[in-house]
């Protein structure tokens, strides 16, 4: 009878932990950007880092290090939304002169591979 608000005490803190540990992962999208001009594609099906930060006027470089075929296409925002594809190995650049936030994907695996640009002034 001593033990049992104890207990409940313990579980409700076991849970609260539970529920703040979980939480970085369940939000993908809520990665800070990272300050470079690359972004990488490593083995497999990802952009390094996802989210990246750069000045206006900056050139932007993907290189694709997977083995497989890839593309960055930017999903509107005043950008032409043409798929710029990547064979493994190969690059492909952006010049970005207007501050916003421009999402992109990659066309052939848009579920799995998506990232963002963040042009600041
Ligand atoms: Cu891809």
């Amino acid at each position: 009878m001593h033990g049992s608000p104890i207990a409940t005490l313990l579980v409700g803190i076991v849970l609260v932990a539970g529920i703040a540990g979980c939480a970085p992962g369940s939000g993908s999208t809520a990665a800070s950007p990272v300050a470079t001009t690359e972004v990488r594609l490593p083995p497999s099906y990802k952009f390094d880092p996802v989210a990246i930060v750069v000045k206006a006027g900056a050139t932007v470089t993907w290189t694709n290090a997977d083995n497989f075929t890839h593309s960055v296409q930017f999903q509107g925002g005043g950008l032409p939304t043409d798929a710029r594809v990547m064979q493994p190995g190969q690059q492909t650049t952006f010049t970005f002169d207007t501050p916003g936030t421009y999402p992109y994907r990659c066309s052939f695996h848009p579920q799995d591979m998506r990232g963002t640009v963040t042009v600041t002034g």
